[in-house]
């Protein structure tokens, strides 16, 4: 589960439609999106995964967004992953990295992964000294960042590979041997990790790939002698 948030009118909804041709009314106003609103996407590692959609995040929230915000809430909490959607071309870009920042930090979300997405690079133009300086400015704030235009597709796929990446790293190295009953765990771990190897033994199916940490104790069962119980 990945959620998108950002300030409002970063380009979220953009960025959501672009990526999984999602019908998300995408309106150049505060707030276009009162309900969050969540894509599968398939991913280059051909996982599924969903991406939801967030209110736009703002300095103050007025009491009447409060209901709405709460199933941004949820979005954000629920996430194994945030993709924070930054506006380059905005002159308050810093200011709004650093409340969607204290938001994420109320909602007790610092510490989940970020992938930053600094979109609207056509807007730029990397030939003009000042936009080539912003752009090595907010490249050397925000390290992990991919740079992208959700308006016109540019960095899209860097972007995808980035949240497969981080994604990855979220999960758990498995090695188990699974019987034939339990073909249902087999399928469980083929929708939510990573299967790196399947071969089909005397006494089920022994699979090695990679889980989401929440999952792999349903495998604990099956685990072989070779499954790692720390991630290394
Ligand atoms: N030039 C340009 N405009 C964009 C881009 N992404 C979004 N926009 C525009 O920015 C405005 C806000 O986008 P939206 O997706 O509704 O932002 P949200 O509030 O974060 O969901 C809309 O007018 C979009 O067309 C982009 O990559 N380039
Ligand atoms: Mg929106």
């Amino acid at each position: 589960m990945v959620a998108v948030v950002g300030y409002t009118n970063a380009g979220k909804s953009t960025l959501l439609n672009a990526i999984a041709n999602a019908d998300v009314v995408a309106e150049d106003q505060l707030f276009a999106t009162l309900d969050p609103t969540t894509r599968r996407v398939k991913m280059p590692s051909d996982r599924l995964a969903l991406f939801s959609d967030t209110v736009g995040f703002i300095q103050k929230l007025p009491t009447m967004l409060v209901a709405a915000f709460r199933s941004t809430l949820e979005e954000v909490n629920e996430a194994d992953l945030l993709v924070h959607v930054v506006d380059i071309s905005h002159a308050n870009m810093e200011e709004q990295i650093a409340a969607v920042e204290e938001i994420l930090d109320d909602l007790g979300a610092s510490t989940k992964p970020v992938v930053v997405a600094l979109n609207k690079i056509d807007r730029l133009d990397r030939t003009d000294p000042e936009d080539a300086h912003l752009l090595e400015q907010a490249l050397s704030d925000n390290p992990n960042a991919v740079l992208i235009s959700a308006a016109n597709g540019t960095g899209l796929d860097r972007l995808m590979a980035a949240v497969d990446e981080a994604l990855r790293e979220q999960m758990m190295s498995i090695d188990a041997l699974i019987p034939y009953k339990r073909g249902d765990l087999v399928a469980m771990l083929h929708e939510n990790g990573l299967v790196e190897a399947e071969t089909h033994t005397e006494h089920g199916t022994h699979v090695v790939g990679r889980l989401p940490l929440e999952l792999v104790g349903r495998l604990a069962p099956y685990w072989t002698a070779n499954q790692q119980s720390e991630e290394t």
